[in-house]
């Protein structure tokens, strides 16, 4: 059979218009697209922060393209970078560091892709850059942790009390803030010195190699280690043990997170205190992206609520914990 040119014409184009019918059609029932880059695997919290946003993201019906940056920002920046590319709905990530994003979020920006922040927050001049950061206020963690101790040394009788700190991974926002919540408080009593402050990178491994530093330099005159994660506590208790000494007693351990492995430590008497940190924040995460895409507006700061455990509560506390 033979058709005239524009019969052919008109085929074609009822064709396309057809199949682009059939593709909005389509296109509004797909699901919401992720990506969302994760720090790394470096501690417990981690773990669960992550199986929490995967979990959340099933049970919402999200499709998550989910990339683990092994603490490496340029890796984080790649995968932003590759998430604009597939033109995602929107993009999550959770900053190792907090500064060096002004150019990928710009190119977001451009993009039309809105950025959530999760957990870690970035300082950049444009806040426009991103629409939302949820996650925990860490200058109140260290605080808390630095009224803990304050509490603790009014039992004790030295003259001065050292105290050693492990860092998180050098210029994150959760190192800067607890280091910085933790000095505002204990500044008031002049027998506090942290006389060894380094990072642990968050974690174990790392902490334990530093506290194995700390404990050579300095001996036995460490009253207390202030670590900003519990892994890295973990890891230093490891190094107290070894060194012959016994963590909870001869020196006295406060970390920060509220994992599980705290509270096996607290309850073998070998952390004193761990201030919690919620690493649950994908139900949250999945709502906000899907209000976010939708337009509505969202608060641009939501702060998890948090408490503060001692080992006095660790077993009773133990079967409700969750991460
Ligand atoms: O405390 C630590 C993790 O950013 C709050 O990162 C998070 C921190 C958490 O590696 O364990």
């Amino acid at each position: 059979m033979r058709f005239s040119k524009n019969a052919r014409r008109a085929f074609i184009l009822s064709a396309v218009l057809l199949s682009s019918a059939f593709s909005t059609t389509s296109w509004a029932q797909k699901p919401l697209v992720m990506g969302f880059s994760q720090v790394g695997a470096e501690s417990e919290w981690r773990t669960a922060n992550s199986n929490s946003i995967k979990d959340a993201a099933k049970k919402a019906g999200i499709t998550l393209k989910f990339a683990d940056a092994q603490q490496k920002q340029e890796n984080q920046v790649k995968a932003i970078r590759s998430f604009i590319a597939q033109r995602v709905d929107v993009i999550a990530f959770s900053p190792v560091v907090e500064s060096g994003w002004e150019t990928v979020l710009r190119e977001a920006k451009a993009a039309k892709i809105p950025v959530i922040l999760t957990d870690r927050a970035v300082t950049v001049s444009d806040p426009s850059l991103f629409a939302s950061f949820i996650g925990s206020d860490f200058v109140e963690e260290g605080r808390r942790a630095g009224r803990w101790l304050l509490e603790r040394v009014k039992k004790m009788s030295n003259a001065t009390i050292n105290i050693v700190e492990l860092q998180g991974t050098v210029g994150s926002a959760p190192a800067l803030d607890r280091k910085s919540g933790f000095e505002q408080v204990i500044v008031v009593n002049p027998k506090l010195k942290i006389i060894r402050s380094q990072t642990g990178d968050f974690t174990r491994a790392k902490g334990k190699e530093v506290m194995e530093a700390f404990l050579k330099a300095q001996g036995k005159n460490i009253q207390v280690l202030y670590a900003h994660n519990d892994d890295m506590a973990i890891g230093a208790i490891q190094a107290i043990e070894e060194a012959g000494l016994k963590p909870g007693q001869d020196i006295l351990v406060i970390s920060i997170d509220g994992v599980k492995g705290a509270f096996e430590a607290m309850i073998a008497g070998k952390l004193n205190v761990t201030v919690e940190c919620n690493p649950l924040l994908g139900p949250q995460l999945m709502q906000l992206a899907a209000d976010v895409v939708a337009g509505k507006t969202v608060q641009k700061r939501i702060t998890t609520l948090e408490g503060v455990f001692p080992a006095e509560v660790a077993v009773k506390e133990f079967p409700n914990r969750k991460y």
